[in-house]
């Protein structure tokens, strides 16, 4: 049976107020350096790092051949004493009086993660696992598990049932161009692009759903912010309309942005963030407005089209921090999108923004069954397509609203990093499969 070593204290524990302190750490060497009679290793472990200092002659000879060749990514076992130290980075560092190597890495490893060297993002990638061993990458992850709890929290509080609704379906819901074909048992079927038509129709039996989950957009445009494996978070609520559903999406921002400062200052410090709880409400800007804007600055933009890369980039200029765009044209929007009744050439939609980036879209739904199969049928698809998806709507369908937030680009904001690439643990895009 292998032995299974005790550990007492993370690095993190090992501050100057437990001088005189017995520990037992476990963690890999980040940093080892040897000044012939002694050896300081840097040992990181999840908590963080922390300062090992061993004097050859005090250890047993066992242990002193062990660690002769002490390298980088080693996992080590060592028992000591805390030791406040003034000379010390963190003021503090443990006397070796044990040690023990537990796994040897390679050597040379193909990859230097001490930072020296500076590496590019698809260097990065390539040698992912050891690359988020960086204190400042791992950082990034651990935010992440704090917003998607916070996430969870928020929805849960306000009443959110959390579902789970199926990757492999047979109908596309965002248009058809972005779509993944699976051979499904010799049938054509589909990677989900988003959980659009089941978390309308779960609102039937639970009112309000949500959905954490990876979707799939075959994406051929290479950018930092697109992925073909993305992790959307999904909200859908009975009874509510695209006002609503903005005021849940603006305080969970709110909310996020909170509890990440609670809870992971340590790592926004590490990775250079200074974060602030965003004012709610966001500011809401129609379409018609920001047209209107784009033509005062020059830009040629008829009504009715997409904002593009150039037009969000000059919004993104002058709309700091989170903004809504709400009211799009209506044929700009998804079949399932409620037409205003006032006005049915603009819908009852919205984007959320962080000045350039696109975060969010929701709306209210049309809950009408003949007006969903005309727009389905305005749009160029197939009602029959969607035949499951329509009976529904004779079961007692509701009026509802939801949204999709792209939770990848929320951590790009959350942590001010550049490519969606950096904030995904194993991103895949056109180029990337592996690893
Ligand atoms: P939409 O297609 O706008 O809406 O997607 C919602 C959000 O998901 C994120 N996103 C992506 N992130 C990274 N890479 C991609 N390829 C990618 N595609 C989308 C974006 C985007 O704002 N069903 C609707 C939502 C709804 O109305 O409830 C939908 O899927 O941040």
């Amino acid at each position: 049976m292998v032995e299974k070593p005790s550990r007492t204290h993370y690095a993190s524990d090992i501050t100057p107020e437990r001088d005189g302190e017995r520990a037992e750490l476990l963690g890999w060497v980040h940093e080892v350096r040897d000044l012939g009679g002694i050896k300081f290793i840097l040992l990181r472990d999840v908590s963080g790092i922390c300062q090992i200092t061993v004097r050859k002659k005090e250890l047993g000879e066992r242990a002193a051949d062990e660690i002769k060749d002490l390298g980088f990514e080693d996992v080590i076992w060592v028992r000591g004493v805390v030791k406040r130290q003034p000379k010390a980075r963190l003021g503090v560092e443990v006397v070796g009086e044990e040690i023990r190597v537990l796994a040897k890495a390679e050597r040379p490893l193909p990859y230097d993660i001490t930072g020296k060297v500076p590496a590019n993002i698809d260097t990065r990638l390539d040698h992912r696992v050891l690359d988020l061993r960086k204190p400042e990458n791992k950082a990034i992850f651990l935010i992440a598990s704090t917003a998607l709890k916070a996430i969870r929290e928020f929805l849960r509080e306000r009443g959110f049932i959390e579902v789970r609704t199926p990757r492999i379906i047979a109908t596309a819901t965002e248009g058809g161009a972005a779509l993944f074909e699976v051979n499904y048992f010799g049938r054509k079927a589909y990677l989900a692009q988003s959980p659009q038509l089941y978390k309308e129709q779960l609102t039937t039996v639970f009112e309000r759903v949500f959905e954490i989950g990876t979707f799939f957009r075959a994406e051929e445009s290479h950018t930092r912010r697109h992925v073909s494996e993305f992790t959307s978070v999904d909200i859908e609520s009975a009874f509510m309309d695209y006002r609503d559903v903005m005021e849940v999406l603006e305080n969970l921002i709110a909310h996020v942005h909170r509890r990440v400062l609670e809870e992971r200052e340590r790592e926004l410090n590490l990775i250079g963030v200074e974060l602030e709880v965003p004012k709610t409400p966001f500011p809401r800007y129609s379409y018609d407005e920001l047209v209107e804007e784009l033509r005062g600055m020059g830009e040629d933009i008829e009504w009715g089209q997409d904002f593009g890369t150039p037009h969000l980039r000059r919004l993104g200029e002058a709309h700091k921090g989170y903004y809504f765009i709400t009211d799009f044209p209506t044929e700009s929007k998804p079949f399932y999108i409620q037409p205003r009744r006032d006005k049915p050439e603009v819908s009852e939609s919205f984007d959320l923004m962080y000045e350039w980036l696109e975060l969010a879209s929701g709306g209210t739904r049309i809950s009408d069954k003949a007006l969903l199969e005309r727009r389905i049928r305005e749009q160029g698809l197939n009602p029959e397509s969607f035949k499951e998806h329509l009976k529904v709507f004779g079961y007692g369908m509701p009026m509802h609203a939801g949204w999709g937030l792209g939770f990848d680009r929320l951590m790009m904001v959350l942590t001010n990093r550049w490519n969606i690439r950096e904030v995904i643990l194993y991103p895949r895009d056109v180029f990337r499969l592996t690893p």
